[in-house]
């Protein structure tokens, strides 16, 4: 897979990519990520890529030029799966946009700043607009690194243990039971004795039932998303 990322800040992405997991899906081979400096397309003298808004207010929106000159460039290159603005006012992120992205060869990503970029860059070149949450951040960075590495994770290969993001959260509406290592006992706290016991289908019932009692506590509409599919099984 390959993702773009089109970015006014791109020291913001050098550090989540340089580690561990994502690290590790580059050099296999698995994931190609390329960030790409918005200023770096901009026609004009002192490299602008932003100006005020008409009709007036506060804060400053990306102009169209640079982006759609990088955009127009890249899609000339190959074509895109999807074409994604990362925004507070986007859909969701969720798992299973996460898992289908994971299957797909090109990716682009577009990081907003300020106010944001001009509207009819969204309505020319964007396919998808995503939010990580019901809260903003400065820019859409930090939101592209959260989703290239929630994606990447998930591409055959990249994990050493094939099975280990089926039993993630969110991956079947369950959230992920409480883990333990040595020791069995530290300063007087001991794990549950069924981890203990070798019988590996009991210690599966038990993970279940802490999965399910936890999500029915902290996430109760994730429960019912579950208990849906349960019942169409
Ligand atoms: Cl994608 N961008 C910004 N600026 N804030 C956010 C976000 C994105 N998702 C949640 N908050």
């Amino acid at each position: 897979m390959r993702i773009d990322i089109l970015t006014l800040l791109p020291k913001l992405l050098e550090g989540p990519f340089a580690d561990s997991i994502m690290h590790r899906a580059q050099k296999a081979g698995l994931a190609e990520i390329h960030i790409h400096n918005i200023r770096d397309y901009s026609t004009a003298n002192n490299k602008q890529a932003d100006d005020y808004q008409f009709g007036g207010g506060a804060g400053m929106v990306m102009t169209i030029q640079p982006i759609a000159d990088c955009i127009e460039k890249l899609k000339s290159e190959r074509q895109y799966d999807e074409i994604i603005y990362l925004t507070p006012d986007g859909e969701t992120l969720n798992q299973g946009l996460c898992n289908q992205w994971s299957m797909k060869e090109n990716l682009l990503l577009l990081c907003g700043h300020y106010k944001g970029v001009d509207q009819r860059i969204r309505d020319k070149y964007i396919t998808r607009e995503v939010s990580i949450g019901d809260y903003v951040l400065s820019g859409g960075e930090l939101a592209a690194a959260v989703i290239v590495d929630s994606v990447v994770r998930l591409i055959p290969g990249v994990l050493n243990d094939e099975t280990s993001a089926l039993s993630d959260s969110f991956q079947d509406h369950l959230l992920a039971p409480p883990v333990y290592t040595r020791p069995a006992e530290y300063d007087g706290m001991k794990i549950p004795d069924i981890l203990l016991s070798g019988h590996f289908a009991k210690i599966e019932e038990w993970r279940f039932q802490e999965s399910y009692q936890k999500t029915a506590q902290r996430r109760p509409d994730l429960l019912e998303k579950f208990n849906r599919k349960s019942d169409e099984q």
